[in-house]
């Protein structure tokens, strides 16, 4: 396990739409604060990524036509086609134009990332549950590496090296291979790395290689999200070099980098590390922490308020006299959270909630991502949105649990180096006036009703898996989209809105587009399955699944592509409502606001360093559906708020309809 001098290690992470390799060539010794170094710069591609098209408008209303068919009567669709064509033939016309023209003058950006941003950024609502997904990473095989302390401080070894291999433009650039043969190899990385930045992307392209937008991996680390009314802000500080950490909701910092920028050595971190856990201190009742769940003008007056407060504590990090404003900007520069939890949650159903959304005491929300311990090693990494999507965070989480299982800094024989942790670890304490500890119990007490309202349920089936549907041909999102679509069809017998998440990181600052997955296809599927009548055999069952498997995956393509109708639609509102232009009759549609209700929201991830994720219902009486299809397990990771909907009862739908794909493919009827 230990890091040897040289190696060669060739690794295989699969993010939601395919399959994307990092392999990675490096010679690393000890003091060496690179992952690897590669031979290609980290934003070698960047210049030259392809602009996110924007589609054109009829290709995108005849897209949001069909989208709709599935969710209402003949006659619903008439008026809904009727004020698509109105709006093709006047104000989108317009609009359309308009976003053209801005997009051409914008060329350095993509025309959703700016929308996309204030979407999330204008957002009232608190970010946790409502925005922040969780990601678990995988228990170390070595189990004697889960003890919390020797985890977390290789956690933090390997974050802290990710950022700076990233930051000295060492990072392997991410690159989607579709040949990966003939790209995933240093005759590729040597020849790409000699053409120009200004085409280098061009050079790829040839090899059937796509290079992917980094543009997020700045705001990994040292910056944080700031609640201001209206709209919040995000701020960078990259010159911090300091960590937050938390534990019984009390924040404590030390220097992670030091003065020359070097990563301080693993056992000094692991000295300070132990030194926090060691504090005999009783859980924090004052825990700032939960004020980050509130809503966000709420959160921004409170803000206001605790950073006025004066504090006449004086110590190695603070001046007498300075201000909660000074406290709160170490907060906010700082390097990442580490949340070190005081408790083994012993249930999947336990860790899920612990690490979506816990009490709130012991976490800082508004900070780029949050990496959580719980006391038994489990650890998971909760990330603020709007900053970036998953292609980031999960390149960051992959190449962290890569490194700390196959080369970890520490190991249970490490010893904590022999140094003055209290004088260097700072204990944060923010001056506080009885209101502002009022504000802290209302928000504790809010935040666990909120909490409380949520429901969690998982499903983890081994009757068959990825290989089988591939053998059969199938495209296996394509038959786990038919089987969320078939358990919401079993359980309300009906079609509802649905979302699935498509990264377009292949762009230029590119984000992510939506795939409707509920068409026609799957809705004929489920009305076929469910049939009681026999009149559809096995054979015509499987014909549907083809076709299911077939336009699903046309959607992914257009959708990965650019080729969505959701963010074109999006943006054009977007600028309507910034202008003060009244909204064309399509936004007035009641049609548009039900197919914006998303009732099936759904999210992929498939990585071996990945066990499971999640995030919050985006509707009250919708679920929030976190799957993975893998070759060893297909899994499901629920969210809703009851009583509107029972996530209990929907699992047991989706169990039911996984055993329903399977007959199917094996040539028998499915049980009724
Ligand atoms: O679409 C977007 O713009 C961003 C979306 C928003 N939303 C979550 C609402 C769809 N954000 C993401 O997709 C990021 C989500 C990251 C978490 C994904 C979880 C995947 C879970 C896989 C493991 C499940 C296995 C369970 C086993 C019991």
């Amino acid at each position: 396990r230990h890091g040897g001098m040289s190696r060669k290690i060739s690794y295989k992470a699969q993010t939601r739409r395919g399959s994307y390799l990092y392999p990675v060539f490096y010679s690393t010794t000890a003091g060496n604060d690179y992952m690897h170094e590669s031979i290609v710069p980290s934003d070698h591609f960047q210049r030259s990524l392809p602009r996110l098209p924007i589609p054109k408008l009829e290709q995108t209303l005849d897209r949001y036509l069909k989208s709709q068919a599935v969710l209402m009567t003949e006659s619903e669709w008439n008026t809904t086609k009727k004020l698509a064509n109105d709006f093709a033939g006047s104000e989108g016309i317009a609009l359309h134009n308009q976003l053209i023209q801005r997009d051409s003058q914008n060329k350095h950006t993509s025309y959703i990332s700016e929308p996309w941003s204030d979407m999330y950024l204008k957002d009232r609502r608190p970010v946790c549950l409502n925005h922040n997904p969780f990601i678990t990473f995988t228990d170390d095989p070595n189990p004697k590496y889960m003890d919390q302390l020797i985890r977390a401080t290789n956690m933090v070894v390997s974050s802290l090296r990710f950022m700076k291999t990233f930051r000295a433009n060492l990072l392997e650039p991410d690159v989607y291979h579709l040949n990966p043969k003939e790209s995933d190899t240093m005759k590729f990385r040597k020849f790409v790395r000699m053409l120009p930045k200004s085409i280098s992307f061009y050079g790829a392209y040839w090899y059937k290689a796509f290079p992917l937008d980094m543009s997020q991996y700045p705001n990994l680390f040292n910056s944080t999200r700031i609640p201001r009314h209206g709209k919040d802000v995000l701020s960078l500080d990259e010159k911090a070099k300091h960590m937050l950490v938390l534990r019984n909701g009390h924040m404590y910092l030390f220097d992670a980098i030091d003065k020359d920028g070097n990563i301080v050595a693993p056992d000094v971190i692991m000295a300070h590390l132990k030194y926090i856990m060691d504090d005999p201190r009783l859980p924090n009742p004052n825990a700032l922490g939960v004020l980050t769940t509130l809503n966000r003008d709420k959160w921004a007056t409170i803000r206001t308020q605790l950073c006025n407060a004066g504090d006449m504590s004086e110590s190695a990090f603070f001046s007498k006299g300075m201000f909660n404003e000074g406290y709160m900007k170490l907060v906010d520069s700082a390097l990442f959270v580490l949340a070190l939890d005081d408790h083994s949650p012993d249930t999947p159903n336990a860790v899920s909630r612990n690490f979506l959304h816990g009490d709130g005491t012991n976490r800082w929300f508004d900070k780029s991502f949050t990496l959580i311990l719980t006391k038994d090693g489990k650890t998971a990494v909760n990330f603020e949105h709007s900053w970036g999507d998953g292609v980031a965070v999960l390149r960051y989480f992959n190449e962290v649990w890569k490194e700390t299982t196959t080369k970890p800094f520490v190991h249970p024989d490490t010893v904590p180096a022999n140094v003055h942790s209290e004088r260097i670890v700072q204990k944060l304490e923010f001056a506080m006036d009885p209101k502002l500890k009022e504000y802290i119990q209302e928000a504790k007490n809010d935040y666990a009703k909120t909490c409380a309202s949520l429901d969690v349920a998982h499903l983890e089936y081994k009757t068959f898996t990825k290989t089988f549907l591939k053998d059969h041909k199938l495209s296996p999102d394509a038959m786990l989209q038919l089987v969320i679509q078939l358990a919401y069809f079993k359980q309300c017998g009906k079609t509802a809105a649905s979302y699935e998440s498509c990264s377009t990181a292949a762009f230029r600052k590119g984000r992510t587009e939506t795939i409707r997955p509920a068409t026609n296809a799957t809705k004929t599927a489920c009305e076929m399955i469910e049939d009681r009548s026999g009149q559809y055999s096995v054979e015509k069952l499987r014909e549907q699944l083809e076709w299911c498997s077939k336009y699903h995956s046309q959607l992914t393509k257009e959708a990965a592509m650019g080729n969505g109708w959701d963010r074109h639609l999006f943006v054009m509102k977007y600028y309507a409502e910034k202008e003060g232009v009244e909204l064309p009759g399509l936004y007035q549609d009641p049609a548009y606001a039900r197919i914006n209700h998303i009732i099936l929201s759904t999210s992929t991830l498939t990585s071996p360093a990945v066990v499971i994720g999640g995030f919050g219902a985006v509707t009250l009486n919708g679920y929030g559906i976190g799957y993975a299809v893998e070759n060893e397990r297909i899994g499901f990771n629920v969210t809703n708020y009851p009583p509107a909907t029972n996530v209990h009862e929907f699992v047991q739908c989706l169990k039911e309809s996984l055993d329903d794909i399977y007959h199917i493919l094996q040539g028998k009827l499915p049980r009724k």
